[in-house]
């Protein structure tokens, strides 16, 4: 039988480095240099495998409508969007930080209505709900760290590792809301026809996980 050809939706920027080393490991490697391409879509060493390198916020959406089969996207980026039409069976593991509430350095707290800045307006819009406090949320696409700062927003929703971006800021880590890693997604419809295909690359990419915690 002739096998289905099977689409790969890599996120671009700081996941992908840690990425290809795990593709590997399920013996997936790209014909060419990635980083020296500006090519959107790569072959493999399998003539019926693809990648494609995107924004980490558009893998999601991709899974989701069946535009790639699988992909790898940060769990802040799955919260985000929902989730809907997708599985999430392995947690890769890598490019870990947290998602934080951030605030200006010794900020007092706030009576009333808080005024969040943040790229994650879901999660944000959540996770206050659930605190029970009444918040407006106010998109950016970057530099969070500079709303509080110019008096834009009270506090900001963002992703802290090492907490230097903060640090040089003025501002500090504030609440904790959740753990984030880098997962490997699967689409619901991808899962059922191409199973046999994608099983095998789940369990090899599981084993390489494994070995390196
Ligand atoms: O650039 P684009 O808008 O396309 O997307 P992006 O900037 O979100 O992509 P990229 O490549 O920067 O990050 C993609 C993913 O990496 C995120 O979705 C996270 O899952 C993961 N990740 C891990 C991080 C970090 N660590 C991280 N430190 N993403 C961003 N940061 C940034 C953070 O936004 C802040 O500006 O680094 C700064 C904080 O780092 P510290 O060490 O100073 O605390
Ligand atoms: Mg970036």
């Amino acid at each position: 039988m002739k096998k289905q050809q099977l689409t790969i939706a890599l996120s671009k920027g700081r996941i992908l480095e840690e990425t290809l080393p795990l593709l590997e490991a399920a013996n997936i490697v790209p014909a060419e240099n990635i980083f020296k391409s500006r090519k959107l879509i790569f072959d493999t060493n399998h003539e019926n495998i693809k990648l494609v390198v995107i924004r980490a916020t558009d893998v999601p959406t991709y899974v989701e409508y069946g535009g790639a089969d699988m992909g790898i996207a940060g769990k802040d980026v799955l919260m985000e969007h929902g989730g809907e039409g997708l599985y999430e069976p392995l947690d890769l593991n890598i490019s870990r930080c947290k998602l934080m509430v951030a605030g200006l350095k010794d900020a007092p707290a706030v009576e009333g209505r808080m005024r969040i800045a943040t790229k994650f307006v879901n999660v944000a819009r959540q996770y206050f709900a659930q605190q029970g406090k009444q918040v407006d949320i106010v998109k950016l696409y970057g530099a969070m760290e500079l709303a509080p700062i110019m008096g834009l927003a009270d506090r900001i929703v963002d992703i802290v590792d090492t907490g230097n971006t903060l640090r040089a800021n003025g501002l500090e880590p504030m609440d904790f809301i959740a753990d984030i890693s880098s997962r490997l997604v699967v689409g619901q419809a991808a899962m059922k026809m191409k199973h046999r295909q994608i099983q095998p690359i789940l369990d090899m990419m599981s084993a390489a996980v494994d070995k390196q915690r």
